[in-house]
């Protein structure tokens, strides 16, 4: 079983294109809608919650965790990983989605064949729009830089946006903040041309179509949940132990919140209906 964590609706575009790829891998969704937003949330905390999704996940059986937020993700992954996961749960792992956007970016070798020819070439300056937490942490900027120290990376957090999506506000609601952090973020680059945009936060891909309107033409937008969905296939390639057992299938939805309030919302993010079980917070 594959676990997916956010903490709410957003890493649902990601499942979503999990599940597009590969739709006879059994998933468990968590949204730990009681706790959200993470974003304006300090670190330890973020850790914290993050943690607790993981356990809660393994705890249904999963044996792999795909954390679908780049807040939980760009706070807490690395600490997982190195402090956590071999103590408690040797065996077990837990992946993120800002490492599948940053090897597009820079290009590593695996991911070149996945990523069109003409797309992003010889990239120079991306812009990221994220939440205040994954901005903060500086991981964007930070695992980039490792990879390709000459493309300059120039952050722009999006405060409002994750609350209004969660809200379901309309695109009349929705289109003059994306403009407004759009604009911050070329008024940074003093004219200097931006070559493409990460949308470094799960809900985004939901207004996409408001960025690229904001945009000028010619931005490259990169799909978060494109290359994570390419990026578990690859992984689970290289990774068999971790490919589910036969006759797991199906996908379960789960959230700390009020299911039926969830569920409702959730069909936007996901493009089906979602049936949300709660857990207890
Ligand atoms: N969707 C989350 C992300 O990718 O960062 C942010 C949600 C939140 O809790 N602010």
């Amino acid at each position: 079983m594959i676990g997916v964590f956010d903490s709410g609706h957003g890493g649902l575009t990601v499942l979503r294109a999990l599940v597009d790829a590969a739709p006879d891998r059994p998933f468990v969704y968590l949204g730990d809608h009681a706790a959200a937003p993470y974003g304006p949330r300090d670190e330890e905390d973020i850790h914290r919650l993050t943690l607790r999704g993981m356990e809660r996940l393994f705890d249904q059986g999963c044996t792999l965790v795909v954390i679908a937020c780049n807040t939980a993700a760009a706070v807490s992954l690395r600490r997982l990983q190195q402090e956590w996961l071999p103590t408690a749960h040797p065996g077990r792992n837990v992946l993120g989605v800002l490492v599948p956007m940053v090897e597009a970016i820079t290009r590593v070798p695996w991911m070149i064949d996945t990523v069109p020819p003409d797309h992003l070439a010889e990239p120079r300056t991306v812009g990221v729009f994220a939440t205040l937490a994954t901005v903060n942490s500086g991981s964007f900027p930070r695992e980039i830089g490792k990879r390709a120290p000459s493309v300059r990376v120039v952050q722009q957090a999006c405060p409002d946006l994750v609350p209004l999506i969660e809200r379901g506000a309309s695109d009349a609601e929705l289109a003059p903040a994306v403009a407004g952090y759009v604009a911050a973020l070329l008024d940074r680059l003093g004219g200097e041309p931006l070559d493409a945009v990460v949308l470094g936060c799960t809900h985004y891909p939901l207004v996409a179509h408001l960025f690229s309107a904001a945009l000028p033409p010619g931005v490259d937008i990169l799909s978060q949940p494109l290359l994570s969905a390419r990026s578990l296939e690859q992984y689970l390639d290289r990774h068999p132990e971790y490919r589910p057992a036969a006759g797991e299938s199906g996908v379960r939805f789960f959230t700390t919140g009020s299911a039926p309030l969830v569920s409702d919302l959730a069909g936007r993010f996901f493009g089906h209906p979602t049936p949300f079980e709660r857990l207890s917070p």
